[in-house]
């Protein structure tokens, strides 16, 4: 155990009192005791490489390229994605994928390379394979992104689990995004990334590593292109990440490069090239792509754990009509559970569920529900009773039900690897609906088993169905929580096929989007974890999952009244925009901060409001397209290396680029602009970028800038949508979309187009499908 495992530890038997952290302590010998009797012992393991080139058979797409010890088979697909993958794997079986992989391209072909290897010549990339089985990724134009040096295996015996490592050479000026959310980002730095969900047992600040939504995708950005590579193994692993150093000149440029190992799974790896927006387009077309939240969870959430009885969560709906704040969901923590059990109420402290549902559902206020997978073991239970009889828990390698710690005590796991178990669960939201909930809150799904010593998580040797193939939880693990979501993803689709489900989830993996969203979980309070916030968002988009946020004011502690606002200015421009807190934390609603603080807040929110319909066309043009609604300022130009490395702004669609103040006391900043002419929102000040500027950024508000000729969908001042125009230059034209709002239900409107045009001094929209814009036009900046 190392010295953060044993701190984590330690706070956690700490803070779950003498019978629970007796219980923890059990487990946890429990968990090593089964591991050490299921699990193979790695003696004896010898390594591997391919070996030389032996010979190539051309085939769909690529083709198969034979070594001594090895096999490689290269496949690019329709879309310009190229796969490969060693001694026999394939695409499928992923859980990443949304279906079946793009057919491959067949104007894609493999031809003898330089020295005796081989290369697949297609549109977008050229992948050469040397004699030793070495992969290059090459542009068309033969400038290298990537170099896979041959990979290594460690094998036990053959058909045992192997452990591998891939080491890469990468530009020297290469920089790194994603691997899930982390909080040292949004740009990676060298170091070590592990990729096992983790829950940090406690809050989380910068540099804590793992969390909870971990995946092997990294987003790889250089002069001499940018490409996206995922690793498709839900093992146990790690990414070590080395920055390159530029020689000025000299010509003695350090390599960029990365490291990954992983205790198993297949080594098989997609690699998507081009430019980001089109990355994240084929991105989605594989994984799946981002459900589009219903318009009120693109509004403002308010949580906490610990409201405590429908008396308080009345009380806090008031606070903010009373204040005249917009509010769209009040969330319920486990608070609200019977003895923390997963799909009961604690009647007596929550006696009417359903009809303060529907009284907050008459003012446009939505109840949200936690949901945690553990089911408490307890037979007078029909949620467990059911669940035993259907077989439905995680089992050990000696068929016996595994036995976990969380909240309710003992508890089982569903095994969400199995359909069977995904139907019975999805179908528990029903009682869910009953209660007048409309969206769900995934937590403790990495999943969380407490644990005195060790990992806080399921023994390793715990079998799963890993649908129909069988295995353990080293393989299983990463997956629990997409599978989770998935379950409840189907499952409300079925209860309520008119509606779109909204669910969002602690934990998860590389397609999580499919079924929704995440968020930040027990982010620090501090300006530590403020800017963290951000690196999760960004991170966690730029893998294909867009819809996320943090805990605004941060999980724990008490935020200063200057920290709150900062973290509100940032959470309004967020996709997930909530305030939330632990249970012994200060009060996270507007008005206990202050009459400046409530005041700002409340502009705030309304802006938020203001703008729900360009949230709502940027969440349907990051189901449309994949592209996330929160972008690096580098997104449309990665070969800005002074972008790439700005990593305390962020664009809002294309439309918006938005500073957040994220430290202490400063009321002016430095905000880098990307090309193009900016509108400071506050100001009507006009900008030129590319450019680093300096800006005011008073207590009242963070700096917003629009781009010169965007046409943004607002709230006008009739409650219609209207579209903003911020005035191009004279003679010059600029442009925006809007996905109209059509409900909450599955309609998909076409992509409304409009152009901006300024002549002799007048603005004009025209919609690209006729002359009318059929909005009112509200012009600024002239
Ligand atoms: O359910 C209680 C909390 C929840 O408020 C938080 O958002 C989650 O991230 N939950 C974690 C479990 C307890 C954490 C100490």
């Amino acid at each position: 155990m190392n010295g953060r495992d044993l701190v984590r530890s330690a706070k956690a038997v700490g803070a779950l009192g003498a019978a629970q952290g007796m219980r923890a302590v059990r487990a946890a010998w429990r968990n090593r005791r089964a591991d050490a009797a299921a699990l193979p012992s790695r003696a004896g393991e010898r390594a591997r490489v391919p070996g030389l080139l032996t010979g190539a058979e051309p085939g769909p797409g690529g083709g198969v390229l034979r070594f001594e010890r090895a096999e490689l088979r290269i496949t690019v697909t329709t879309g310009g994605a190229v796969f490969w993958g060693w001694d026999g794997a394939g695409p499928e079986p992923s859980y990443a994928l949304a279906g079946a992989p793009p057919p491959p391209d067949p104007r894609a072909r493999l031809e003898p390379d330089k020295e005796g290897g081989w290369r697949v010549v297609s549109e977008r990339a050229t992948v050469a394979v040397s004699r030793h089985g070495a992969v290059q990724v090459r542009t068309p134009g033969g400038v290298v992104l990537r170099h896979d040096l041959p990979p290594r295996w460690w094998e036990v015996a053959p058909g045992e689990p192997a452990r591998w490592v891939q080491r890469t050479e990468l530009p020297a000026d290469a920089r790194f995004f994603g691997l899930g959310g982390r909080s040292s980002g949004p740009r990676l730095r060298a170091g070590a990334y592990r990729l096992w969900n983790t829950d940090p047992g406690g809050s989380f600040g910068t540099g804590d590593d793992p969390l909870s939504l971990t995946m092997p995708v990294l987003m790889v950005v250089a002069d001499a292109g940018t490409h996206l590579v995922f690793h498709d193994s839900s093992w146990d692993g790690s990414v070590s990440l080395r920055e390159g150093e530029e020689g000025a000149g000299s010509g003695h440029d350090r390599a960029a490069g990365s490291e990954l190992r992983m205790d198993g799974g297949p080594l098989r790896c997609w690699v998507l090239v081009g430019a980001p927006a089109r990355i994240l387009g084929t991105w989605t077309a594989l994984t799946g792509k981002p459900a589009v939240p219903p318009s009120w969870a693109l509004g403002h959430h308010h949580a906490r754990w610990g409201f405590g009885s429908e008396e308080e969560v009345r009380r806090v709906a008031e606070g903010y009509r009373e204040h005249g704040l917009a509010l769209d969901a009040l969330h319920l923590d486990i608070d609200h559970l019977d003895a923390h059990r997963v799909f009961t109420v604690d009647t007596e402290r929550f006696p009417k569920l359903p009809q303060l549902a529907a009284e907050l559902l008459g003012e446009g206020v939505r109840l949200v529900s936690i949901v945690d997978p553990g089911v408490r073991a307890d037979p007078a239970e029909e949620v467990y009773a059911s669940g035993s009889a259907a077989g439905v828990f995680v089992r050990d390698a000696r068929g016996r039900e595994v036995r976990g710690v969380v909240w309710p005590g003992e508890t089982r796991y569903p095994d969400f690897t199995d359909p069977r178990v995904r139907e019975w669960w999805g179908a528990r939201y029903e009682e869910r609906l009953g209660r007048g909930f409309a969206g769900f809150w995934h937590d403790m799904n990495e999943p969380v088993s407490f644990a005195a010593f060790g990992e806080a998580t399921l023994p390793r040797s715990a079998r799963h169905a890993l649908d129909g193939r069988g295995g353990d939880h080293r393989e299983a693990h990463n997956l629990y929580a997409l599978c989770m979501a998935r379950a409840a993803y189907e499952g409300l689709r079925a209860l309520r096929p008119g509606e779109r489900p909204f669910l969002f989830s602690r934990s998860g993996w590389a397609g999580l989007q499919r079924y929704g969203g995440t968020w930040s979980g027990d982010v620090a309070t501090g300006w530590e974890g403020l800017r963290a916030s951000l690196s999760l968002v960004l991170g966690l988009g730029l893998c294909g999952v867009p819809y996320s946020g943090p805990d605004v004011g941060g999980f724990d502690g008490h935020p200063s009244p200057e920290l709150y606002l900062r973290w509100f200015q940032l959470g309004a421009y967020l996709p997930l925009f909530r305030t939330h807190s632990a249970l012994t934390a200060g009060r996270r609603e507007p008005w206990e901060f202050g009459a400046e603080v409530l005041g700002h807040a409340r502009e705030l929110l309304a802006e938020r409001r203001r703008l729900r319909p360009y949230f709502m066309t940027l969440a349907q043009l990051a189901h449309r397209a994949g592209a996330p609604y929160v972008r690096p300022l580098w997104w449309s130009a990665p070969e800005d290396r002074a972008l790439r490395d700005c990593e305390d702004a962020f664009l809002l669609g294309d439309a918006l680029v938005v500073a957040p103040v994220l430290q202490e006391g400063a009321r002016r900043l430095r905000v880098r602009l990307p090309r193009g002419r900016w509108y400071d929102t506050a100001t009507g000040r006009c900008h030129r970028g590319p450019a680093g500027i300096e800006v005011e950024a008073p207590l009242s508000r963070i700096p917003v800038f629009a781009r010169a000729g965007a046409v943004i969908p607002v709230l006008g001042p009739d409650g219609g949508t209207a579209l903003e125009v911020w005035a191009p230059g004279e003679g010059r034209s600029g442009s925006g979309l809007l996905v109209p709002d059509t409900g909450d239900g599955w309609a998909e409107p076409p992509v409304e187009r409009f152009t901006s045009r300024q002549r002799d001094g007048r603005v004009t929209v025209t919609r690209d499908s006729g002359e009318d814009p059929g909005y009112p036009v509200l012009v600024r900046g002239l």
